[in-house]
């Protein structure tokens, strides 16, 4: 064993010797070896050395530069993007009158289409037997084809003039009238539901040259207004800018006030021939325009 570890430790010696001469070969041999080719290398070495390393050192000094304002500013920018996005996403919601305009035209708009059809296929044979039932008012709103009740009294079914509602309208061929109603009036059983301050607008029409001639004809609501003239200023264009007469009673504009709910009549005569009527519309004024859309059907008849 012991000379094993003599025997050892002298080749560790000799290894150790041998090793140390031939680092100290080496290190000869490296250090001629660079002066040889230190010149012209070491140089561009040197510089692409230090460029590579002003890039380091900038792209060591820009990541902490840059990194710390980006966390803020992100952070600030998200919360502001997604604070906006919030706010325009809750005008979407808005969409919700889309629901409430939906139904509201589509019953208006598919109620009438449907009921026009039935109110004009009548209309033919009119002359002979269209029985007028009590027509209804309802909000505020009663509607009346003339062609409800057969025509007499010296109206008569014409269609020629463009712009009327449904498949035609009447007009006064009778005497003129100008003192009293002239020959039998045109009679419609109605129903107030809704009593108070009405107006009374015709669907008319003339077209004689003097706008004050062919104008007018007789009107009468029982219980509420007697025979009055109503008239027209507008010529050769279909109107429902029809006025009641100041005299007798001062009574001008059209309107006329039901006391109470219940049945009425009214009733339309000749006064001037060539005046031309082809809807009554009997509403409250803060309806009246919608009143005026000819694509509403006649009223229902009351139960
Ligand atoms: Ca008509
Ligand atoms: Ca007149």
């Amino acid at each position: 064993m012991t000379n094993d570890h003599h025997s050892n430790n002298t080749i560790l010696l000799v290894l150790v010797g041998g090793l140390a001469v031939v680092l100290a070969l080496l290190g000869g041999l490296l250090l001629f070896g660079d002066l040889g080719q230190s010149d012209p290398e070491p140089k561009a070495e040197t510089t692409v050395a230090s460029a590579e390393n002003v890039p380091k050192s900038a792209e060591v000094t820009q990541p902490p530069a840059t990194l710390p304002p980006p966390p803020q500013p992100t952070l600030a920018a998200v919360a502001t993007a997604t604070n906006t996005p919030i706010a325009t996403a809750t005008p979407l919601p808005t969409a919700t009158p889309l629901p409430t305009d939906t139904p509201t035209p589509a019953p208006v708009a598919q109620a009438p289409v449907a009921a026009v059809a039935p109110t004009d296929t009548p209309i033919p044979p009119t002359p002979t037997a269209v029985g007028p039932c009590t027509l209804a008012e309802q909000n505020g709103m009663l509607i009346i084809d003339v062609e409800a009740a057969a025509p007499a009294g010296g109206w008569q079914f014409e269609n020629s003039a463009p712009g009327h509602i449904g498949s035609g309208y009447y007009t006064y061929r009778g005497a003129e009238s100008l003192g009293s109603p002239g020959g039998t009036a045109l009679t419609y059983p109605i129903f107030i539901n809704n009593p108070g301050l009405y107006q009374v607008r015709i669907h008319n029409y003339h077209d004689h040259p003097n706008s004050t001639e062919a104008n007018d004809a007789w009107l009468q609501i029982s219980g509420v207004q007697s025979w009055i003239k109503t008239w027209s200023g507008e010529r050769a264009l279909w109107n429902w800018g029809n006025n009641f007469e100041l005299s007798p009673d001062n009574h001008t504009g059209p309107e006329v006030t039901f006391p109470v709910a219940g049945a009425y009549t009214l009733q339309l005569a000749g006064r001037s021939p060539g005046f031309s009527v082809d809807r009554v519309l009997i509403v409250t004024p803060d309806q009246f325009i919608a009143g005026t859309n000819q694509a509403l059907p006649q009223s229902p008849c009351q139960p």
